[in-house]
């Protein structure tokens, strides 16, 4: 364990924000909702606090989440090593995981005592000088949004709603079994503060294109129940994206379709990528997912997580799928 490294709890953390002049804020690749909404939300707020703050996106930005950097000016991954050079200040959101930061890893290393980390994920890696995690968090945006009103910053309704997009797309829209009063009570906040969540739903979940629907299609036909149908195990084919002329940023939320089924405890996704493949977890109520996930070296929580295999899907999913099985037989009743 780095020997600069320190844990603190918001308050820690808002005492060294508030003391950042120049800020460059970034999240993990592949960002969800989560990850983009509370970025943003962060370097607008310190904007508005007369602070410097940018932000950095690579391509990798899905579809329905590209409203939420509208008027920002993103640094890409190739200019975070100057920016990061400059700055006084690097929040990492929403991860504790290098290789979730794998374009910026080496340089976060070098910058170790400006780089702050605030997330909500189990097992943390010793990345920065100082973390503030709170795995019981629903979303970074609540944890944002708390500190935001410690720091008495101000949070305008663009600000209010790149939140609401972080901590409802974090809880299936207040589906999912991470949310909790403390959530909501952010969310009534934002709605005072203009946004419109009905609204917010159809601008993220309802604006798909055709070859979206077609991928999923595609999914749904090739799905395979286990277990006793327990386990759904999806795999995309690279072939699948050309048929469907969908591309690898609208694969969110597709792992969710098959927990429509009353019996599915993992719906496990593998998607095919260039360099192995790329795998999504879901349970419903008994497997913890994380767990599964860093058996092969990814992480997340406990009903949803990810992971990432240099291996092919023909290869690599045989050993996933068994694992799964493995784990709900374990763990269900
Ligand atoms: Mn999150």
């Amino acid at each position: 364990m780095c020997a600069k490294h320190a844990n603190t709890d918001m308050q820690g953390m808002a005492e060294r924000i508030a003391g950042a002049e120049r800020m460059v804020v970034v999240t993990h690749i592949h960002p969800d909702g989560d990850a983009l909404g509370s970025m943003v939300a962060l370097a607008r707020a310190a904007r508005a606090a007369g602070k410097t703050a940018d932000v950095v996106a690579g391509d990798d930005i899905a579809r329905r989440y590209r409203f939420l950097l509208e008027g920002e000016s993103p640094l890409g991954f190739e200019q975070f090593r100057s920016a990061a050079e400059r700055a006084d200040t690097v929040v990492v959101i929403d991860t504790c995981s290098s290789a979730q930061l794998a374009p910026l890893a080496d340089q976060l290393k070098k910058q170790t005592d400006k780089v702050l980390v605030i997330d909500h994920h189990q097992n943390c890696e010793p990345i920065g000088s100082l973390q503030w995690v709170e795995p019981d968090a629903a979303a970074v945006g609540v944890m944002i949004y708390e500190m935001l009103k410690s720091l008495d910053w101000s949070v305008d309704a663009t600000t209010a709603e790149a939140l609401a997009a972080a901590a409802l797309s974090d809880t299936g829209w207040m589906r999912f079994s991470n949310t909790d009063g403390r959530c909501l009570r952010a969310v009534a906040d934002w709605m005072d503060a203009g946004v419109r969540p009905d609204r917010l739903y159809r601008k993220i979940y309802q604006a798909d294109r055709p070859e979206r629907l077609r991928l999923l299609m595609r999914m749904l036909n090739a799905l395979e129940l286990r277990a006793e149908g327990r386990l759904a195990a999806s795999v995309l084919w690279k072939a699948d994206f050309v048929v469907s002329g969908a591309t690898e940023n609208e694969t969110e939320d597709l792992v969710n379709e098959p927990m429509r089924l009353r019996d599915v405890e993992i719906s496990a996704l593998v998607i095919e990528t260039d360099n192995g493949s790329r795998v999504s977890l879901r349970s419903r109520e008994f497997v913890d997912v994380a767990e599964v996930a860093r058996r092969f070296g990814g992480g997340g929580h406990a009903r949803a997580a990810g992971l990432r295999s240099d291996e092919p899907p023909n290869k690599f999913a045989k050993k996933l799928f068994a694992a799964c099985e493995k784990a709900i037989k374990a763990a269900a009743p």
